[in-house]
């Protein structure tokens, strides 16, 4: 039994025979005598050659030269250099000569969709609606978000996607490592509520035992429970479930919620700072760490760079500030109005040509358009302590100072619209868990899969989940 090797040492084994497990890329026949394949070892890629002769027979040949594509594969051969650089693979200097090959699980055919196609970029908006449209300057169609997803196990095996997903687990991973530094603690909260956290209709209602529950739309709650529960930095990585009835590229009914919650001392600026600070950390520590794997993304798909400020300041701009620069550039948009999403991007734009950056905080909302739990703001009773973080023009997190007084909590929820009940059940503990002391505080709450959308350039947020859910979604 010769050992099993990783590809990329092949170089070690020149003239020598080895063992490696693989996929087949495909495979073909030259002639009766003779075959070509090309296998792949994760991000490795290798030509394979068989020819008959005393020890092969023209039956083995045959059979190598008709492996399915996708197949995986036990190779063992002899690691021969060429004198020409091989172009279709990773390997270019050597190609191994076949003595043995043993399919260990065959692929059907036909392929639903092809790897290679998965490597493409989604047609026209990517939101699905498309499929099979002719690429510009490409001859093959593009195949559409439906078929892919239809098809995730395959189509996850492309280089591209894998290295979205690796720029998915850095987030994570660097989101603990700066806030783990700072203090925080992570929790876990519970996902089976008694109320909807969040408020609305967007809440999903499961039958549980002999009563209802729901899923949670946020951990909003909790945190701030924690906060009154002398926990005084928390954070938590967790799935967020949302009854958004709506497919729009940038909304889904599960992802993954990045959140945390703080006490401050003096001002809710001092939550902003760490949001603001934690965002240029994961940026830079992305060029820094994830280089490749965001170049590869973005090439396939065509996107610019990511901009940062120059001077390192992420632009914080006040809510009404922005509507008037809205206005300027001939938005028709009220001082008090929700953002429409073109106005965003638009903003986005703005914010871009001024400050030379495509992350920045909008400051000081309206009281109006925000949650009921969100601090007035104490210089004009239409504003509030909270604010958003943008990407490109798009929201990644909302955040405020938290009102932790029991009473005036209670007298938001009555006047908000709609309102809510302070003593429902699963709102009645909530409340009460502020009568008993609690410092100022305030958090946010970011959606991963759109940090990663944004950041890579992606047109469709389904691109960033592994198995996404929404409304029209539950499977594979
Ligand atoms: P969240 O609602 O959780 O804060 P969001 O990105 O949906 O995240 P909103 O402030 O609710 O943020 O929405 C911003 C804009 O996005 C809205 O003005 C609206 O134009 C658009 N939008 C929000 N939700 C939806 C949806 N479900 N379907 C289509 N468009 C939406
Ligand atoms: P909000 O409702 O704005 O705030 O949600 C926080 C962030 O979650 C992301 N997000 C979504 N991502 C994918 N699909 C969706 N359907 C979706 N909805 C929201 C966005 C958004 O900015 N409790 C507050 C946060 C806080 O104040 O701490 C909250 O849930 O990136």
């Amino acid at each position: 039994e010769t050992p099993r090797v990783d590809l990329s040492t092949v170089a070690e084994h020149e003239d020598k025979e080895i063992t490696f497990r693989c996929w087949v890329e495909n495979a073909r026949s030259q002639s009766a005598k003779l075959a070509f394949l090309n296998l792949r070892q994760g991000l490795n890629t290798v030509q394979a050659v068989i020819a008959a002769s005393d020890k092969l027979s023209k039956q083995m040949v045959k059979f190598c030269g008709t492996v399915s594509t996708e197949s995986t594969l036990v190779v063992t051969g002899l690691v021969k250099r060429v004198k020409e650089p091989i172009k279709s693979a990773t390997i270019k200097d050597f190609e191994i000569h076949i003595l043995k090959l043993f399919v260990e699980a065959k692929a059907e055919i036909p392929l639903p969709l092809q790897v290679d196609d998965a490597e493409r970029p989604l047609p026209d908006t990517g939101l699905g609606e498309e499929e099979e449209k002719p690429a510009e300057g490409d001859a093959r169609p593009l195949v559409g978000l439906n078929t892919r997803l239809n098809n995730r196990t395959i189509d996850l095996r492309a280089k591209v996607n894998h290295a979205i997903f690796v720029v998915k687990s850095g987030v994570c991973g660097l989101f603990q490592e700066f806030l783990s530094k700072q203090g925080f603690t992570l929790v876990q909260t519970p996902k089976i509520l008694g109320a909807a956290s969040e408020g609305g209709a967007n809440v999903f209602e499961l039958k549980y035992f002999d009563r209802s529950a729901y899923l949670a739309q946020s951990p909003q709650f909790y945190k701030q429970m924690l906060i009154a529960s002398r926990f005084q930095k928390v954070m938590e990585i967790g799935p967020v479930f949302r009854a958004e009835n709506s497919n729009t590229a940038r909304h889904l009914t599960e992802f993954t919620g990045l959140d945390l919650e703080m006490e401050f001392q003096e001002h809710y600026h001092e939550v902003m700072r760490v949001l603001e600070d934690l965002m240029l950390f994961i940026f830079n520590e992305l060029n820094a760490r994830y280089k490749k794997e965001t170049d590869l993304v973005r090439s396939v798909y065509h996107v610019d760079d990511f901009k940062l400020p120059e001077s390192g300041k992420v632009p914080r701009i006040p809510f009404l500030e922005g509507i008037k620069m809205l206005r300027e550039a001939g938005e028709e948009v009220g001082d008090y109005d929700d953002l429409s999403t073109p106005q965003e991007k638009h903003l986005g734009r703005l914010v871009l040509e001024k400050y030379g950056s495509d992350f920045y905080t909008l400051d000081q909302f309206p009281i109006a358009i925000r949650p009921a739990y969100t601090m007035p703001s104490p210089s004009n009773p239409l504003l509030s302590n909270s604010y958003d973080l943008f990407m490109r023009g798009q929201e990644i997190c909302s955040g405020a100072q938290r009102i932790h007084s029991a009473e005036l909590l209670a007298s938001q929820m009555r006047k908000h619209d709609p309102p809510i009940d302070p003593n429902g059940a699963g709102t009645k503990d909530y409340v009460d868990s502020f009568r008993y002391g609690c410092p100022p505080h305030g958090g946010g709450g970011f959606g991963l899969e759109r940090i990663v959308q944004f950041w890579l350039g992606l047109p469709n947020i389904r691109m960033t989940s592994l198995f996404p859910r929404d409304p029209q979604r539950v499977t594979p």
